[in-house]
């Protein structure tokens, strides 16, 4: 009689090998019976007997579970095999579209590659210092809530803005900085402008202090803005921010009326794309910069394509529609 072992060698399908269980331990099965068969014997043969056939029924689940084990991670093999796509059947195909997110971020990040700025990435999620105490964001400064965004345990954060990446690289270089970081940001904020995940773009100039002006700021951000939106006014507002000192808040003149007022820009003429101002003392004092001056500037990629491209309605850029991709 073949033993066990061999019996289970000789099995090469899950369905084999459950046939062999019924076989054995099924309710007719040969050990069963066995079993059955033990009430015909009396005292001590009885328990040697019934000793005999436990160890066998649990050698038996023994084998039977490696051996399911092993087949089963044999028919899955076979089943990718089978499955495998032959991508060279498709004759036709939507072909792969560029988000227009993307889009407009090459467009933007091309200018200022032009002039010779570096282009650096960083990672999503930042600690405390690199995303707010180094930006001169104090802990309860009210910044915090305006860009209030999704902490982990361990206190680290989702970035609300691509300056940890000039952080960074401050740390790591010396000055003279020309720095252009794009990049995904997170804030608490959703609702018909607003997305949770956007996009943004930032850029930072650092050089010996007097060498770099609110003049040189004014002159590329011009430049920059007819470059993405060709004929255009452009104006400067005094604002705040904690990370510069002035700070300005950046218009153009409405792209959809000329500047003649209309829905998009609230019949004001004007629409604001960008933030700015030079860079504030204290930032680079957190970095141990020291005699330096510099300017950066942020903008809002989504505002930007939105504007660019003539897309009104935000969600449109997350929603994956086929419809909005391919225009
Ligand atoms: C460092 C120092 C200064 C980056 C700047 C802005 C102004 C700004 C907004 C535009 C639209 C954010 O996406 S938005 O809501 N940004 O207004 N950003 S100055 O300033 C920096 C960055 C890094 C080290």
């Amino acid at each position: 009689m073949q033993s066990l072992k061999e019996r289970f060698n000789s099995i090469i399908s899950l369905q084999d090998l459950e046939k062999f269980k019924v076989e054995i331990i099924g309710k007719k099965g040969g050990l069963t019976l066995a079993f059955a068969e033990l009430r015909n014997l009396e005292g001590e043969e009885r328990q040697k007997q019934a000793k005999t056939l436990n160890e066998i029924k649990q050698e038996f689940e023994k084998l039977f579970e490696s051996k399911k084990q092993e087949l089963q991670i044999l028919e899955l093999a076979k089943k990718l095999q089978d499955e495998k796509i032959d991508v060279s059947l498709f004759t036709q195909s939507y072909g792969g579209k560029e988000h227009y997110v993307h889009l407009m971020i090459e467009k933007i990040v091309d200018y200022f590659v032009a002039l010779n700025f570096e282009l650096c990435e960083g990672g999503l999620v930042e600690d405390d210092f690199h995303n707010f105490e180094a930006l001169n964001i104090s802990k309860f400064h009210p910044a915090r809530d305006m860009q209030d965004t999704f902490y982990t345990r361990d206190e680290k954060l989702l970035r609300t803005h691509t300056s940890p990446v000039q952080i960074h690289t401050m740390q790591k270089k010396s000055p003279p900085l020309r720095i252009i970081a794009p990049g995904a940001v997170f804030r608490r904020d959703y609702d018909l402008t607003h997305s949770p995940m956007f996009h943004q773009v930032e850029g930072l100039v650092v050089d010996s202090e007097g060498r770099v002006s609110f003049s040189n700021l004014k002159f590329i951000l011009e430049d920059f803005l007819r470059y993405i939106f060709g004929d255009i006014t452009v104006r400067f507002r005094s604002s705040f921010f904690p990370f510069t000192e002035p700070s300005a808040e950046v218009d153009i003149s409405c792209v959809f009326c000329k500047g003649e007022g209309c829905r998009v820009c609230s019949h004001t003429g004007w629409l604001e794309v960008l933030g700015c101002g030079m860079v504030n003392q204290a930032v680079f004092d957190a970095v141990g910069y020291k005699n330096v001056s510099g300017y950066a500037f942020g903008l809002g990629v989504e505002r930007f394509a939105m504007l660019y491209y003539g897309i009104n309605d935000l969600r449109s850029f997350f929603e994956a529609d086929l419809r909005v991709i391919g225009q």
